[in-house]
C-alpha cells in the first residue's frame, strides 16, 4: 500500500504541475481529492489492514492528502496571477477584435466645406446662441409683429421674449452691434422651426448666413461671391439664376437656383425637369435693418445670403430624406 500511496501522490503532484486552467486544476483535484476520487479508494482499505500497519498507512495518506490540498492552492494562486505563460493559456492565433473608428456627420461635413469656401475668399466664421430674444430674432430684422413666423406656434418659445431662434441672422445682428464696417462674416449653426417631419422637413436644421459690410458693396459682388461660392461647391461648370423675391431684412431680395448638378439643366428627377435647383437666398441689406443696429452711416452698404446646410448635402450626396441624418443609423452614416 504505500507503495500505492506514493505512485498516486506522484501522479497527482505531475497533473497538478501540468494544469493549465482553473478548470483543469479543479479536474485534478476531483480526481485525486474526490469523495469518491483516488485517496478515498485507498484510505477505504485501511481499516481492513494488518492492526500493526494502520496507525503507519493512516498517517502517511493524511500527509499525502495535505500536500496535495497545498500544492493545488499554490498553483491556483499561480494561474490566477498569470504566472503561467499566455501563451499556454489562451489561443494567441484566434482574430481579433476590429474597432470601429468614428467619423464626420455629413451634416457637419458639408458645413465644414461651405464655410471653407468662404474663409477662403476673406469671411470670418462667427457664431452664437441658440437662444435668443424676440428682438433679436425678429424686430432687428424687420419682421413685424403681425407677420405669421411670429406667430406663437410658428416659433418655439421659451418663455416670454425668448425664443429658439429661427435662422442664424441674429448672430449677425449682434455682430452688427459689436463692430464697425468693413467686415465679411459667416454664421454657421442650428435653427429650430416647428414644422411637421417629413422627407423635406425638420423642426431643427443648420444654416449657413453670410453678410458683408462695407463702402460701396453692390449686388455686383453679391452676385460674383454667390457664383464662385457655387463652383468651388458644385463644380466649375455650374450656371446660377437670380429669381426677384422678398424677404423682411434685405432689399432688393432674390432666391437664387443653381442649373441642375444632376442633368446639367437638361431637366430630370432630382430638379423637377426644371433644370434648376434652389439653394439660398440673398439680397442687400435693407436699411430697416441698419438702423436697429444704430449703423447710421449711410456709405456702408451690404450684402446677406442664407442657406440651408440640409438641403445642400442632399443635392451633393444624394440623399433623399432629412430625416436620415437624424436617425444615428450607423448604416447610413457609414456611407460618409
Ligand atoms: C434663406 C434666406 C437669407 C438673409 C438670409 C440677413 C441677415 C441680416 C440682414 C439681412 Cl442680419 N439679411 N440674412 C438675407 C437673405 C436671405 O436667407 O432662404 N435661408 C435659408
Amino acid at each position: 500500500m504505500k507503495e500505492e500511496l506514493d505512485n498516486t501522490k506522484e501522479a497527482a503532484l505531475s497533473e497538478i504541475k501540468n494544469a493549465r486552467t482553473k478548470d483543469e486544476l479543479e479536474n485534478v483535484r476531483i480526481k485525486y481529492l474526490g469523495r469518491k476520487g483516488e485517496m478515498a479508494g485507498i484510505i477505504s482499505r485501511i481499516p481492513s489492514m494488518p492492526q500493526e500497519e494502520k496507525p503507519t498507512m493512516g498517517r502517511l495518506a493524511n500527509e499525502i492528502k495535505q500536500l496535495l490540498i497545498e500544492e493545488i492552492a499554490k498553483k491556483k494562486n499561480e494561474i490566477i496571477q498569470l504566472k503561467v505563460p499566455p501563451a499556454e493559456r489562451m489561443d494567441l492565433t484566434m482574430p481579433g477584435y476590429s474597432f470601429q473608428i468614428g467619423h464626420i456627420h455629413p451634416i457637419t461635413r458639408a458645413l465644414n466645406e461651405i464655410c471653407e469656401i468662404f474663409t477662403r475668399m476673406g469671411f470670418a466664421v462667427v457664431e452664437g446662441p441658440e437662444i435668443e430674444t424676440e428682438y433679436n430674432n425678429f424686430e432687428a430684422l424687420n419682421i413685424p409683429l403681425e407677420h405669421p413666423s411670429r406667430d406663437i406656434f410658428d416659433t418655439f418659445y421659451i418663455r416670454d421674449n425668448l425664443l429658439l431662434r429661427s435662422h442664424t441672422s441674429p448672430v449677425q445682428i449682434r455682430y452688427m452691434k459689436k463692430h464697425s464696417p468693413p467686415f465679411a462674416i459667416v454664421v454657421p449653426g442650428k435653427v429650430f422651426r416647428p414644422d411637421a417631419v417629413d422627407a423635406s422637413h425638420s423642426f431643427m436644421f443648420h444654416q449657413v448666413e453670410g453678410l458683408m459690410i462695407a463702402e460701396g458693396i453692390s449686388f455686383a459682388h453679391l452676385k460674383g461671391v454667390l457664383l464662385d461660392f457655387g463652383r468651388q461647391l458644385f463644380g466649375e461648370e455650374i450656371r446660377l439664376r437670380f429669381r426677384p423675391h422678398f424677404f423682411p431684412f434685405t432689399e432688393p431680395s432674390a432666391e437664387v437656383d443653381v442649373s441642375c448638378i444632376i442633368c446639367k439643366g437638361k431637366g430630370c428627377r432630382v430638379c423637377s425637369q426644371k433644370g434648376w435647383l434652389e439653394i439660398l437666398g440673398a439680397g442687400m441689406v435693407d436699411p430697416a435693418v441698419f438702423k436697429a443696429v444704430n449703423l447710421t452711416d449711410e456709405k456702408f452698404t451690404g450684402f446677406a445670403f442664407g442657406m440651408g446646410v440640409e438641403r445642400i448635402a442632399m443635392l451633393k450626396y444624394g440623399i433623399n430624406d432629412i430625416r436620415l441624418f437624424f436617425e444615428n443609423d450607423v448604416r447610413f452614416l457609414e456611407q460618409f
